[in-house]
C-alpha cells in the first residue's frame, strides 16, 4: 500500500522534473533563459567559441547585442557562412533571440567569440561572460571548458 503510494506520488512529480533536466546551467534574466554555457579548451593568445542556448519565455523578442570577458581582450557575435567548401566566420551586429521561441549558439552557427584570450581556458574551468541584451539588460553566465574538440571550425579573421 505505501509503496504503491509512493510511486503515484514521484509520477505526479514527473511533469515538474521533466522540462528541465536536472543537470541542466540555467540562468535566469527576465524572461530569458540562458541554457548549458560552454567552450572549448584553449591556450592564452588564442581565441576560443561561446557555445549555449537563449530561451525567451516572454511576449517581446529580444536581441543579444554583445558580450565581454575578462578572459578575452575582446568578445564578437559571429555566425558562419558557406564559402565553397568552407565555412567562415562572419561577425554580426547582433542574435535576435525570437518570443517564446529560443535561439542556439553552436559550433558552425552562429556563437560568441572570444579574441586574445588572456589566460588559458582549462578543461573543467569556468569562464565568466556577461551577455548584454537590448531588451533584458546584462547577465554573467559562466562558460564551461571541455576538451578541445577534433572537429574545429575554420577560424579566419
Ligand atoms: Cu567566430
Amino acid at each position: 500500500m505505501s509503496t504503491r503510494r509512493s510511486l503515484i506520488l514521484a509520477a505526479g512529480l514527473l511533469p515538474l522534473a521533466g522540462p528541465a533536466l536536472a543537470h541542466d546551467t540555467v540562468t535566469e534574466l527576465g524572461a530569458l533563459r540562458i541554457v548549458n554555457p560552454w567552450t572549448r579548451a584553449a591556450g592564452q593568445g588564442m581565441q576560443g567559441g561561446g557555445y549555449l542556448i537563449i530561451r525567451n519565455t516572454g511576449a517581446t523578442p529580444d536581441r543579444l547585442v554583445s558580450a565581454t570577458s575578462p578572459a578575452a581582450g575582446r568578445m564578437e557575435l559571429h555566425t558562419h557562412i558557406r564559402d565553397g567548401d568552407v565555412m567562415r566566420m562572419r561577425p554580426v551586429t547582433d542574435i535576435p533571440v525570437p518570443a517564446n521561441g529560443e535561439v542556439t549558439l553552436q559550433p558552425g552557427g552562429l556563437h560568441l567569440m572570444l579574441i586574445g584570450l588572456t589566460r588559458p581556458m582549462n578543461d573543467g574551468q569556468s569562464i565568466p561572460v556577461t551577455l548584454r541584451f537590448a531588451q533584458a539588460g546584462e547577465v554573467t553566465v559562466q562558460l564551461a571548458v571541455q576538451a578541445a574538440g577534433a572537429r574545429t571550425p575554420a577560424h579566419r579573421h
